[in-house]
């Protein structure tokens, strides 16, 4: 690095430093938070699925197997020193390449092993319900049969998860309806329940299940589980063991994301966020250092759900994302800083004067301290944590001078 740029970082940290010191911000706390911040990476942003247009265009490089995903995930590591954990999704995932009802949860041993090789571990387990069978539902079909083959693959990632994850199942439902009338609602949401219980009540005890929600996709009329009330009815008519997972994409335009999480927080449910930034519908496109994030970790950070020694009162952080036109290993990275960016942003609220606002009824002037902080550039505060840690200041720069995006060019 240039003796300029560690000249420039340490300058513009001092002056934050003194700025923020004198309205009660400690920056040696806020950097050990940021040190310890970590997100989960998705095994599917590294493959071949992504986009579905353009002929099904495969970025060069793509990983062909889930091991060659853990590699990939293991770079992103590598270079920003939070990433120890990588999210899969058993179905698309299986190192064995078994057909799909044949896939046993023993071969993920291997898995594991290749992960810890690599420094990495398994985290969040997605059985996957939108692969071959679920056109016509999969745990709310009206089918008993599919019913029950969807119940035993929920089972066997609970397995996985139990025994070689961090014991999270992370669950969506591609089930809905395209017209009124096609489905019969009551008893969808019914089976779906009742289907769920089995999970629940047959999975290791340990296991832990979040349910996430959809407005729309596939069903275009209606999905089983469309909304955060849906998602906590069935949280809780399954027990404590479950709750919500919070996709970034998945609500209406307008939606007032982080009072959803507020929500969540306040209900005390076990729950998650799926992070992605989307423009004009569920696009999955890399996290992007937006007014909403920072909304969403303020949130967060004031819930106290995030930042805890004890990791069991942290809610799940994971990437969802997985646009297939991007360098896959450059959005990954750019999301990873977009989040600790975001993160900064909120752990440097002025939180005495905005609590003084509020208090006096100042609506602009408790808006405006909230934008003090999102506005301020915390880069110095990131590259200083990064110095500490030994990392590189920036992730994508780093990553296309390792030759690693040559190297699976040629390879894959
Ligand atoms: C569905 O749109 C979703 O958000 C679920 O989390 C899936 O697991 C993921 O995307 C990958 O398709
Ligand atoms: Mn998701």
């Amino acid at each position: 690095m240039p003796e300029k740029k560690e000249e420039w970082i340490s300058k513009q940290y001092d002056i934050l430093e003194k700025e923020l010191g004198e309205k009660g911000v400690e920056l040696e706390k806020v950097k050990k938070k940021l040190k310890e911040f970590t997100v989960e990476v998705p095994s599917w942003i590294f493959g071949e699925f992504g986009g579905g247009r353009f002929g099904g265009h495969v970025p060069p490089g793509a990983a062909r197997t889930i091991f060659e995903k853990l590699d990939d995930a293991a770079i992103v590591h590598q270079i920003t020193g939070a990433t120890p954990n990588v999210s899969i999704h058993v179905g698309w995932d299986d190192p064995d390449e078994n057909p799909f009802d044949e896939i046993q949860s023993g071969s993920f041993r291997r898995l594991n092993f290749h992960a810890h090789k690599l420094n990495l571990k398994i985290g969040s387990v997605s059985p996957t319900y939108f692969l071959e069978g679920t056109h016509f539902g999969s745990l709310s079909a009206l089918d008993p049969t599919t019913r029950q083959r969807f119940i035993d693959h929920g089972l066997v990632a609970a397995e996985i998860a139990e025994n070689f994850g961090t014991g999270f199942i992370t669950l969506w439902f591609p089930d809905g309806s395209l017209y009124p009338g096609q489905v019969n609602m009551h008893v969808a949401i019914r089976n779906l329940k009742n289907s769920l219980k089995e999970i629940y009540e047959q999975a290791p005890n340990a296991v832990k299940m979040l349910i996430e929600y959809k407005l729309f996709e596939p069903g275009t009329y209606h999905t089983v589980i469309s909304d955060l009330a849906g998602a906590m009815d069935v949280a809780r008519s399954l027990g404590d063991r479950a709750g919500v997972l919070i996709d970034l994409g998945h609500h209406p335009f307008g939606v007032n994301v982080e009072y959803i999480a507020t929500r969540v927080m306040e209900s005390g449910m076990l729950a998650g966020v799926h992070f992605n930034s989307r423009y004009a519908a569920d696009d999955d496109h890399a996290v992007e250092p937006n007014m909403q994030l920072f909304r969403i970790f303020h949130e967060m950070v004031a819930g106290g759900v995030i930042g805890n020694e004890n990791p069991d009162e942290n809610w799940l952080r994971v990437l969802d994302q997985c646009s297939g036109l991007e360098n896959r290993i450059h959005a990954v990275l750019h999301s990873v800083d977009s989040l600790m960016i975001s993160h900064a942003k909120a752990l440097i609220v002025d939180e005495d004067s905005l609590a003084r606002h509020q208090k006096k009824n100042e609506i602009i002037l408790a808006n405006r301290t909230l934008l003090d902080a999102f506005l301020t550039d915390v880069r110095p505060i990131l590259y200083q944590v990064r110095l500490e840690k030994g990392l590189p200041l920036d992730f994508i720069d780093a990553y296309d001078k390792s030759g690693y995006q040559e190297k699976i060019e040629k390879e894959r």
